[in-house]
């Protein structure tokens, strides 16, 4: 129920992990001062800069792994989004690797004195934009059962007066990014589909992807070996008349993780071939050898870690491969569930429930529970 009558233009950076410990926050901000520039037309002329969750990899502390370079990078895009009249949407991820700290950026503008339109959101809830958009955003393990989830998106498209909304940021899995036979909880792509009158752009799988609505960038940087496909950012134009853009738009200087076969080679071929491969790599490019076991992998990788120490030298036996390579999963296991305070509610609440006590208590310790909900937050 767009209010708007102009074309709609997105940039949407899904996994962004600073913080990485292989691929560093450096390698990643090169790539954004590329693709979030002043002097490219599509940045200048932006609607919406999209942050659909995970833009941090972990817990990070204070003086270390790039905090003051990442955050002169927030600054470096706000000063941009300030200028151009972009607005910024920033969601909470995976909880195990956000941490809350995307709210960095908050404290980055209110530093500078940023006077644009900016919100960092962490709850299950449907804004109108002040450009007169309508977006859904849902944070990744916003309750145990999915079905909940979905659920509260319903009604939370209904209490803002909408059949659909426009957008929806979200962070978490849908069943198509699997191979059927595997059995991992997924959100339901055509039920979420329906509540999005144009784009859901998704996070918390790496590998890109499109099915209908549902863009899914997968990580803007290279993080680990078997993703050598192209990383990047999705460009969107929603136009008047419906015959929108999509573009994806590869990060050039995504981090090289390069996995070399060198199965049935001997250990003199392997070392040429390998020289052959990796001639003119950028320096600390991460490098695998596949092969087998019985391959003398272990000193063909102690020669090459001594002739090129510039590299990353790693080893995968055969036999040893855990996962097909079309799926790159988090790194977070698939139904872990971290304990974040909807986590535990769901729990207390169900536990309540199941408690076998009067009615009568079970209002008064919701109501007890609810009073102090505040000093856990
Ligand atoms: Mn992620």
């Amino acid at each position: 129920m767009s209010t708007t009558n102009s074309d709609t233009t997105i940039a949407s950076f899904h996994d962004v992990h600073f913080g990485h410990p292989n691929t560093r926050y450096d390698n990643i901000i090169r790539g954004m001062e590329k693709d979030i520039c002043a002097t490219d037309p599509f940045i200048r002329n932006l609607t919406y800069l999209f942050y659909p969750g995970d833009v941090f990899d972990r817990l990070l502390i204070l003086p270390e792994q790039g905090i003051p370079a990442i955050r002169r990078e927030f600054r470096r895009q706000l000063e941009i989004c300030q200028a151009y009249g972009i607005s910024v949407r920033v969601l909470e991820g995976t909880p195990s690797h956000d941490w809350h700290q995307s709210k960095l950026i908050l404290s980055v503008a209110e530093e500078m004195g940023f006077t644009g339109d900016l919100k960092y959101i962490d709850t299950l809830c449907v804004e109108i934009t002040p450009k007169g958009h309508s977006i859904l955003y849902i944070p990744d393990e916003w309750r145990t059962d999915l079905q909940q989830t979905y659920l509260e998106a319903l009604e939370a498209i209904k209490v803002a007066g909408l059949e659909q909304v426009d957008y929806c940021l979200f962070h978490g899995q849908f069943t198509h990014q699997f191979p059927p036979e595997w059995q991992v909880g997924c959100h339901d792509a055509d039920a979420w589909q329906s509540l999005v009158k144009h784009y859901l752009f998704a996070g918390h799988i790496h590998t890109p992807s499109r099915k209908g609505k549902i863009l899914v960038a997968g990580s803007y940087d290279r993080l680990r070996h078997g993703e050598e496909h192209p990383k990047g950012h999705y460009r969107v134009t929603v136009k008047i008349d419906g015959d929108d853009i999509i573009e994806f738009v590869e990060n050039k200087e995504a981090k090289i993780y390069l996995t070399l076969d060198v199965s049935g080679q001997s250990v003199e071929s392997i070392y040429g071939y390998v020289e052959s491969k990796i001639h003119g790599l950028p320096v600390n490019s991460f490098i695998r050898l596949s092969g087998n076991r019985d391959q003398s992998l272990r000193m063909v990788k102690k020669a090459l870690s001594d002739n090129y120490p510039e590299y990353r030298w790693d080893i995968i036996f055969e036999k040893t491969k855990k996962q097909p390579r079309t799926v790159s999963l988090d790194s977070t296991l698939i139904q872990k569930t971290t304990v974040t305070l909807g986590a535990l509610e769901d729990a207390i609440l169900l536990r309540l429930e199941q408690s076998g006590l009067s009615p009568q208590v079970i209002d008064h310790a919701k109501q007890l529970y609810k009073d102090s909900k505040h000093e856990f937050a």
